[in-house]
């Protein structure tokens, strides 16, 4: 049998990553040991949302103990990577803080912050010294509106998020008056503003904003005020640890309107923070929901980590792994050699496919809008591209797609195969 590859062939083959195709590959060279690469992860790991940032960093460190599994060989060195993970306590001070400590550390990269109110801030001090960092969580559009080359994020913004999650209410609960409150953080007044800005521009009555803290768990002045005005929505731009209270409360003080968060309160904590009271609940999530990820890391987060992910860790992992993979693109760990090659990568994660656009943002991200029942979250639709899809047509879509892409795949393979063998080509 002649197995002289024809170009077209060869193409096919390397396409697929298929090079060995029956052949054994030939060795590679014994890496030099020693490149430690330090990345870094940032997310408030104590106060009230720490679950959110232990479930964050979970995902980066997974990406990071299977990246050092792999031996993977980096400038001709193994690459042993190391996590260094610091605490910013939701708090922007402390943020910049330990944002200036991971350069010092001269991180490679960093994965995070989870608060916009924070990323932000910290941002400036990644930037001059031009550190890439990818945030998980972070949905405030300002984030990557600054003009900052080395920002990106894996979900949605809440100029996306806003608007969906506000569409859906109006289309199901068909409210004539909505009242808006937010926790005076970038994210919390964020989303509420174009929440606000949606709502109204369906001709919905928005009520005057009323305002807590990303502290609040004491709601009943503002709730006793709502109460009196009647409002058939009330829609809260917060995080779960404050919107349980604010919702079990508004449900004690006899509220009967429907309650609806964004993806900070988007989580099965509003069951343990609320009880029956978080049933019906609306809201949404800035991508796709944690079990839609690919069975691969969610079975490898299970098993590592004795738990299902709460929110992003699936986006974190992803966001990790997007680093590693530059870096091998790169054949370097310097930010300045890899951080083209994350602008423009493209990359198939546990999150689906991700690129991104100019501003560092993730090209068509999904919205997922969910609804409270039984004590779970559970997704109703997804929006994306403008269009809101049914969640179970979205994941035949999603599994349709896998299917064809295999087909095509499998016929790759076998064209090359058969070039493979047939002398004439
Ligand atoms: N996206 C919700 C929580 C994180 C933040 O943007 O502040």
């Amino acid at each position: 049998m002649n197995t002289r590859l024809t170009p077209i062939a060869i193409a096919v083959i390397a396409a697929l990553g298929l090079a060995a195709c029956g052949k054994e590959e030939p060795a590679k060279p014994a890496a030099a040991p020693g490149l430690t690469i330090s990345i870094g992860h940032v997310a408030p790991l104590t106060g009230g949302i720490a679950h959110l940032g232990k479930d964050n960093e979970q995902g980066a460190r997974l990406a990071i103990d299977e990246a050092n599994a792999a031996k993977i060989t980096i400038g001709g060195k193994e690459a042993k990577f190391v996590l260094l993970t610091e605490d910013d306590q939701a708090d922007p001070k402390v943020g910049t803080t330990v944002a200036q400590k991971l350069v010092d550390a001269k991180v490679a990269g960093v994965v995070g912050h989870l608060n916009s109110g924070v990323t932000i801030p910290a941002s400036a001090i990644y930037n001059p010294a031009g550190i890439p960092m990818i945030t998980g969580s972070a949905t405030n559009p300002q984030l990557t509106e600054q003009g900052f080359k080395v920002v990106f994020r894996v979900v949605g913004r809440d100029d996306q998020q806003g608007p969906s999650i506000a569409s859906y209410l109006a289309a199901s609960a068909k409210p004539k008056t909505v009242a808006v409150i937010d926790d005076a953080t970038a994210y919390g007044a964020g989303i509420a503003d174009e929440v606000e800005k949606t709502l109204k521009a369906a001709g919905i009555t928005v009520l005057a904003r009323e305002k807590g803290t990303d502290k609040t768990t004491d709601w009943k002045a503002v709730l006793t005020k709502l109460k009196g005005r009647n409002p058939d929505a009330i829609f809260y731009g917060g995080m779960d640890a404050t919107g349980g209270p604010l919702l079990k409360q508004g449900r004690e003080l006899g509220i009967k309107a429907v309650f609806s968060f964004g993806d900070g309160a988007c989580t099965d904590k509003m069951t343990e923070l609320a009880g029956p009271a978080a049933e019906g609940l609306l809201c949404s999530q800035a991508g796709i929901p944690p079990q839609a990820a690919s069975k691969k890391f969610l079975d490898a987060y299970k098993a590592k980590f004795n738990a299902d992910p709460i929110l992003y860790a699936p986006f974190t992992y992803d966001a990790a792994n997007l680093l590693i993979e530059a870096m091998k693109k790169a054949d370097s760990a310097d930010p300045a050699k890899y951080l083209p090659e994350l602008a423009k990568i493209s990359y198939n994660g546990a999150t689906g496919p991700i690129a991104f656009d100019a501003k560092g943002d993730r090209k068509d991200a999904e919205i997922t809008i969910f609804t409270m029942k039984g004590g779970k979250i559970e997704p109703i639709a997804i929006v994306k591209g403008g269009k809101t899809i049914p969640y179970n047509d979205f994941i035949k879509m999603a599994a349709d797609a896998l299917s064809a892409a295999g087909d095509a795949a499998k016929a790759a393979v076998d064209a090359a195969a058969k070039a493979m063998s047939d002398p004439k080509k």
